[in-house]
């Protein structure tokens, strides 16, 4: 079966041979060696500040002097779906560079390059290529919740979760947020991964979703769009993201190009419809792995904000959502979302768990000898 790749053109941007080929090349920097743990088996990795076992603290700015440490970052964020760093210390202009710099590191399309938000508002506070967060305005100070509070009320928590700007015709691989203003508890931010909500469906469930498609739209942002008269902005980070209907259509099961992994690529922000089936059947489907997703803790990690925390995620294998729970109290931060490859699934990728099952065995093998 040859790849899926939809829209134009039909086959990946980013070859999955030459990205491993950049991702060999940045194995050859070890950040293991340095003060971190993994959150969960499954995701999430985080650097400490402070050291308590004798390696070295790794802070962001010393990895965003060194190509040979971006590049293996951008890997271990592929690899583990989320990254943290506390005490990081970085401004919205350096969050610019980090995240565009994974990309480029990891084999990124030259095309690709920051997201600009459609409803950024020229003139707004950080520029066109930083997203301001915040639980009192959606996306710019002009739009405040209660006025809006309509398309954006969620009843439910577990409504929240998606990946970011998914209606985009190229969406994103790299983002880093960082929440600024810390209310007095709650605000956490939760991901979970795509590989192993991949791993966790039976093999013929899972060969069923390789060959589907799906739609996804940015239904938000077109009401918002209609209720404010804001017109969208039609150069989005790539010269193909210049679409005013927020929709396109992507494969259900997605290849990371750097760790050359499966994961599921639908989520309920903005995926509407899978293609290939009749609507009931579509909705039950997409019902189904959006609770997959959102039911599951062991696949996910919960972090706490503090002061200064930074966080960076591949949008290709995970999903997000905020916690809302924070009440009067503001909760803002700054967001830069970096584009990468048109997303393509390699039916020849493996997935996570075979992938770590070989190199185990492989390892083993080694040592054995
Ligand atoms: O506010 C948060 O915790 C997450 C917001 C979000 O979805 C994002 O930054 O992409
Ligand atoms: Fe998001």
């Amino acid at each position: 079966m040859a790849p899926i790749a939809l829209d134009t053109p039909a086959e990946p941007q980013v070859h999955p041979v030459e990205a491993l080929k950049a991702a060999a090349a940045a194995r050859e920097v070890d950040l293991r060696q340095f003060a971190l743990f993994d959150s969960t088996p499954a995701i999430g990795t985080e650097f400490l500040s402070v050291s308590t076992d004798g390696r070295p603290v790794l802070t962001i700015k010393e990895v965003l002097q060194s190509p040979a440490q971006i590049a293996a970052l951008g890997r271990l964020v592929s690899e583990r779906g989320v990254v943290f760093f506390r005490k990081a210390g970085i401004t919205p202009e350096e969050q610019k560079v980090l995240v565009q710099s994974l990309g480029t590191a990891t084999g990124k399309p030259a095309e690709s390059g920051l997201h600009t938000h459609p409803l950024t508002l020229p003139g707004s506070q950080y520029g066109d290529e930083i997203t301001h967060i915040s639980n009192q305005h959606i996306l710019s100070k002009e739009f405040t919740l209660s006025e809006h509070s309509k398309s954006y009320q969620r009843v439910r928590a577990k409504s929240g979760w998606h990946t970011d700007i998914t209606f985009e015709r190229v969406p994103s691989d790299y983002a880093s947020l960082i929440i600024r203003t810390l209310p007095p508890g709650g605000g956490d931010t939760l991901w979970a991964s795509a590989y192993e909500a991949y791993d966790r469906l039976s093999p013929v469930f899972q060969k069923y979703l390789e060959g589907l498609t799906a739609t996804h739209r940015g239904s938000i942002f077109l009401e918002l769009s209609q209720s404010t008269g804001l017109k969208l902005r039609d150069v989005r980070g790539h010269p193909d993201n210049n679409n005013d209907d927020l929709t396109t259509t992507h494969p259900v099961i997605r290849t990371n190009p750097v760790t050359g992994w499966k994961g599921l690529f639908v989520n309920s922000g903005f995926t509407i419809r899978i293609n290939e089936l009749t609507v009931p059947e579509s909705d039950w489907l997409l019902n189904f792995l959006f609770d997959h997703i959102a039911d599951n803790h062991d696949i996910q990690v919960r972090f706490r904000w503090e002061e200064d925390s930074l966080a960076i995620w591949d949008n290709r294998s995970t999903f997000h959502t905020a916690t809302n729970d924070v009440g009067p109290h503001l909760r803002e931060g700054t967001r830069s979302v970096s584009l990468g490859e048109k997303p393509f699934f390699d039916p020849n990728s493996k997935s996570r768990r075979a992938d770590l099952a070989d190199k185990a065995e492989a390892a083993a093998a080694v040592e054995a000898k």
